[in-house]
């Protein structure tokens, strides 16, 4: 079979009139670059002294895993050299990281979250990095990025993708122009392409919830999933399965290649949700859109919310275009 790499994918891509500008292809193969870098470290495991957690939390307040730090590393070091990025965000930094004076600054802003689902590290499940592109504002070529520039609709991103470290390690990405999956090949460390214009099946009834949530939901979220329980006997008529791998990659990635839906919704507990709307949210929203899907907070689709903080978080629907429908039906009927 032909291998395509992703080094001749992206010059095909970038060959097409207007997409994939030069500066915006060399970001994408050091992200990719990046992300083979962490599924080494990943793979290797207390092999390669990657496991377990530091006595340090992140800006989030969550423990801070030895990894995490590993891989934030990698994706910083990685691209702060290169002149396509003006500045980067991280789910483990508080602020925002500037390109380093001594490189030059490019158009592009990267936010990331460099390991996703950290939790299932230690425990030999799947892991993954979310990435998420945006043009810089004009204005910031002349002045210092501030953290208000990276506060764009997800509507706005130019790329979006997501590493999972699992049975392979796999790279997913779009860049406006549909839903493109990679392999990593190990032997001879490329990333080859398996799956092209990937249309996420309809139809699937397979849901993805933390149900141990269940007391905290709103009375839509509350009716969606008893619809789904009562299965055949109940107003949807069709049984449905259900899947919570406690890793967002993972179960979107599932649910990219084989349909269904996954919900972490807004709760009473915070009324926002567990998920980041910059470096989670958005760019696993933009997958889901080129793939044939809908991605929203229960209502409103997830890239048209205006950003008011870098560490937001947000509800997050998304998945089979007529279930997210159903969700929005329940969640605005219950007034
Ligand atoms: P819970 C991982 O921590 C994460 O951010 C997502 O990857 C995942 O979908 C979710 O949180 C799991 O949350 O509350 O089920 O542990």
């Amino acid at each position: 079979m032909k291998h395509t790499t992703l080094s001749r994918f992206l010059i095909e891509q970038q060959r097409t009139a207007g997409v994939l500008p030069a500066e915006l292809r060399l970001l994408v193969e050091i992200v990719a670059r990046a992300c083979k870098a962490i599924s080494h470290s990943v793979n290797r495991g207390v092999l390669g002294g990657v496991l377990g957690s530091l006595e340090s939390e992140n800006v989030q307040g969550e423990v801070q895993k030895r990894l995490d730090v590993i891989a934030n590393e990698k994706l910083l070091e990685a691209n702060e050299w290169g002149g396509h990025l003006a500045a980067m965000a991280s789910e483990e930094m508080e602020t925002i990281h500037l390109i380093p004076n001594r490189f030059p600054k490019g158009e592009y802003l990267l936010l990331f979250d460099p390991i996703d689902g950290s939790s299932n590290i230690d425990v030999g499940l799947s892991v993954g990095t979310i990435f998420s592109v945006l043009q810089a504002p004009a204005s910031s070529a002349t002045r210092e990025v501030v953290e208000a520039d990276f506060l764009q609709p997800g509507r706005t991103q130019v790329a979006s993708g997501y590493a999972i470290y699992g049975p392979q390690s796999l790279l997913v990405l779009t860049v406006g122009t549909g839903v493109f999956e990679f392999t990593l090949d190990r032997e001879v460390g490329s990333w080859v392409l398996s799956d092209s214009n990937i249309t996420m099946p309809s139809g699937t009834r397979e849901f993805a919830i933390n149900m141990s949530n269940q007391r905290h939901w709103s009375p839509g979220t509350t009716r969606y999933i008893d619809q789904c329980l009562a299965g055949s006997t109940g107003p949807i008529g069709h049984d449905y399965n259900m899947r919570w791998t406690g890793s967002m990659v993972a179960d979107v990635h599932r649910i990219l290649k084989r349909g269904g839906v996954f919900l972490y919704p807004a709760d009473s507990r915070t009324g926002q949700g567990k998920l980041r709307l910059m470096y989670e949210a958005n760019p696993m929203a933009f997958l889901i859109e080129q793939a044939g899907g809908a991605a929203t907070d229960g209502v409103t689709p997830l890239m048209d919310v205006a950003p008011s903080k870098l560490h937001q978080r947000i509800g997050v629907v998304l998945g089979d275009k007529a279930e997210i429908e159903r969700i929005r039906g329940l969640a605005t009927s219950e007034g």
